[in-house]
């Protein structure tokens, strides 16, 4: 097992949160444990609030969101909070017809097949935002110190959705249309990468202290058609924060053969599934980035020892990485317990836990 850390590397910053020194390769008084999709179905308290109002209509309601984003971090003690939205929230405030659909997710009216279709999206303005602030700040009052995460979802992750219509598995239409019509699929996701950049300032400026960037299909693609028609768009969110000091995570499902890549298109911490274990990910990503995963979320519907012992698995490969920041491969299953949920955080804070200073 990992030492303390050595004292040139400096003691943990108690005015920097683990999460955010985790990201930045500093030391950490432990190791930094959220969980995507912490807040929602797999908790009781969500689902009494959420009763009667659909999730557009919780999205854009700030006293809804703030509640619904505090309720894992009360009840798990988890290291961060996710403001709870979606990734098509961006689309939906600038007009595009999307609902979503219980036990589906979101669909589109009118998907988009042609260059004529791309032209017609509507441009997300700022000001429409104002609600998702106020969320923001009142999250960021309520939180204190423990750190909030903005998101949004990458360019590719949301054409996926807008070609299609809908959810889909192999995502083939999409990638019909990024060979078949270059110049309309690249205007696409020029143009969904303004508005998720748009949709991060707006959550920095108001207080976030992370963003996380969700390109979850992004693992259906080659290198190759990564790199040239998907990377250059998910750059240009990031670069869109500009000098915006917060940490960038980088995230994808099924992504083990992209991972280089998906830290090279900007991420101080790229987030792995459970398919590549984090020290071989360590290898892919090197040293200069910090890593975000990585335990099996069906692993959490198995007995207590099979769970203590995956977790401590990926505590152990988490050493590998310059920082690490414990979380699942990809989202809470609805079916999960939360009390396994909160004794994981439990475990991992205790498995990692620094000794106080000499
Ligand atoms: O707690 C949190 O993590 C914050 C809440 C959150 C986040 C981060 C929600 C609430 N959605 C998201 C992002 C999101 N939305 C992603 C990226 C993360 C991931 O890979 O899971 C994706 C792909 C979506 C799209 C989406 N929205 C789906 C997936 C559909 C598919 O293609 O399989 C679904 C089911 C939704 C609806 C949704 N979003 C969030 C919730 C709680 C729900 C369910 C609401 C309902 O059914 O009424």
């Amino acid at each position: 097992a990992r030492s303390v850390p050595p004292t040139t590397a400096g003691t943990p910053d108690p005015e920097i949160p683990d999460l955010v020194r985790a990201a930045r390769g500093l030391p950490v008084s432990r190791t930094p444990v959220w969980f995507m999709r912490q807040a929602g179905r797999s908790l009781p308290e969500y689902r009494a609030l959420r009763a009667g109002t659909g999730m557009l209509a919780a999205c854009q309601d700030p006293d809804l969101v703030t509640e619904i984003t505090l309720q894992p971090v009360r009840r798990h003690g988890v290291d961060a909070a996710i403001l709870f939205s979606d990734i098509v929230l961006p689309l939906v405030v600038a007009g595009v017809d999307i609902d979503i659909k219980a036990g589906v997710g979101p669909v589109v009216a009118s998907p988009v097949r042609s260059v004529a279709d791309v032209d017609a999206l509507p441009p997300l303005e700022p000001e429409r935002l104002a609600f998702l602030q106020t969320a923001v700040r009142q999250l960021v009052a309520e939180l204190g110190p423990i750190p909030l995460i903005g998101f949004a979802g990458a360019p590719f992750t949301l054409a996926t959705y807008l070609i299609e219509g809908g959810p889909s598995k192999e995502h083939a239409r999409t990638k019909a249309f990024m060979y078949a019509e270059p110049e309309a699929w690249s205007r696409l996701l020029d143009r969904l990468a303004v508005s998720a950049a748009t949709f991060l300032r707006a959550q920095v400026d108001a207080g976030a202290s992370a963003v996380q960037l969700f390109d979850s299909w992004a693992g259906v693609l080659s290198a190759v058609d990564y790199a040239e028609r998907v990377l250059p768009h998910s750059r240009a969110v990031i670069d869109g924060l500009g000098d915006r000091d917060v940490p960038r995570i980088h995230f994808g499902v099924g992504t083990g053969e992209l991972l280089p890549l998906i830290g090279d298109a900007g991420a101080d911490v790229v987030g792995v599934d459970w398919r590549v274990p984090l020290d071989e990910a360590a290898r892919r990503v090197g040293p200069a980035r910090s890593l975000q995963g990585n335990l099996d979320p069906a692993v959490l519907l198995a007995d207590r020892g099979t769970v203590d012992r995956e977790v401590r698995r990926v505590v152990e490969q988490g050493r590998a990485a310059r920082g690490h920041i414990f979380n699942l491969g990809h989202g809470v299953l609805p079916e999960t317990d939360p009390d396994v949920l909160t004794h994981v955080v439990e475990l991992v804070h205790e498995l990692t836990a620094t000794p106080a200073g000499p």
